[in-house]
């Protein structure tokens, strides 16, 4: 039979130590020079890479080096009048960057600067008859949207506003035989969409409607010999699944189902020893997607360095606790 294990191999010149002074460089250095091929290519996605970037500088204590101001002003620029917020100024609104504007208002303590109650009726648009929901007025139905749409509902105090209940029923009906989740009823399991599921579950407070054992299974065989995690079998590792794995766990009440040494490892190595930073796998270019999810899956598996990190919402818990949030965690 063939061998359908796909690794990479790690070497004795890859970092071995959190390199936390170079990480906290790079991301402040991001996006100074506004002509940079890289950031440019990335304008559509700017809103949500503004959260990777603030979140992660907030991970390692040093929110206070960015500039305040300038991101205040970018979210105020990008709300559209239906109240849905958009990736960047002049941009069509969409749900995944209406979370990462009240994520990063969340973070700055500055939720007054966004028309809350149009961004809710806006949420609550999207909501569909059978409780799902979709992306934006285009119509995409994804699981992924559900988890988007009650994370940024209750970091504002106002879940209430969708109908939770169809929303649940929604998500459970994405799951599968193997204990996973798919974007859709029928999909593939994958552990991107698994944390979203789980996340949603975990905010709704219906964790107990997941079969944690076997679920907590299939997630713990994302490790591969390398330490590190893949999305799905027959996958590479990649750091940003030590994130959407590692989280999951937790919130199963299941972390201990990896091998947490060797992740660490793994995770390690994918940083940039010149630049700072992480990227996707040992050797390839950083970016701040895989940076705050390294830096987040650090945190998880306890470095103390870096400050907690909420599973559920990816944001330190110092700023769930603020807000007064108690999403729910499984005990085994
Ligand atoms: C972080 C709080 C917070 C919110 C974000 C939208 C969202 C919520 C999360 C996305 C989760 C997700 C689906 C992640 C997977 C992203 C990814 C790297 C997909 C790649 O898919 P493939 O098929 O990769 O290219 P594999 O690894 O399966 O080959």
């Amino acid at each position: 039979m063939a061998n359908l294990l796909k690794d990479v191999t790690l070497n004795d010149s890859q970092p071995k130590t959190l390199l936390l002074k170079k990480h906290i460089e790079y991301i402040a250095a991001y996006g100074t020079n506004k002509d940079e091929y890289e950031y440019c290519m990335t304008e559509y996605l700017r809103m949500s890479g503004m959260y990777w970037g603030l979140t992660a500088m907030s991970l390692m204590n040093s929110l206070a080096q960015m500039d305040r101001q300038q991101v205040v002003s970018f979210l105020k620029q990008c709300v559209d009048d239906s109240g849905g917020i958009s990736a960047s100024v002049g941009h069509d609104p969409h749900l995944l960057y209406t979370l990462s504007a009240v994520q990063i208002a969340c973070l700055l303590d500055c939720v007054d600067v966004l028309p809350v109650d149009k961004l809710v009726s806006y949420v609550v648009s999207l909501q569909q008859p059978d409780g799902s929901f979709v992306g934006d007025k285009w119509g995409e139905v994804d699981s992924r949207f559900s988890f988007c749409a009650v994370n940024c509902l209750s970091l504002l105090g106002r879940l209430d506003a969708i109908d939770v209940e169809k929303a649940v029923e929604f998500v459970l009906s994405c799951r599968n035989f193997d204990g996973g989740f798919g974007s859709r009823p029928g999909s593939e399991s994958h552990a991107g969409l698994i944390y979203c599921s789980v996340g949603f579950l975990s905010i709704t407070g219906k964790l107990e409607s997941i079969d944690g054992d076997l679920l907590g299974w299939w997630l713990s065989e994302r490790q591969l010999p390398s330490g590190g995690l893949n999305g799905r079998p027959e996958k590479l590792p990649d750091v940003c699944y030590s994130w959407w794995v590692l989280a999951s766990l937790t919130m199963l009440g299941r972390l201990h189902w990896v091998h947490k040494q060797s992740l660490q490892q793994f995770i390690l190595a994918c940083q940039d020893a010149e630049t700072g930073g992480f990227s996707d796998r040992p050797g390839d270019m950083p970016d701040p997607f895989h940076t705050l999810f390294g830096v987040a899956a650090l945190s998880l598996l306890g470095n103390t360095e870096l400050a907690q990190v909420n599973p559920t919402y990816c944001m330190p818990q110092s700023v769930i606790d603020r807000l007064g949030l108690r999403p729910q965690q499984l005990v085994v």
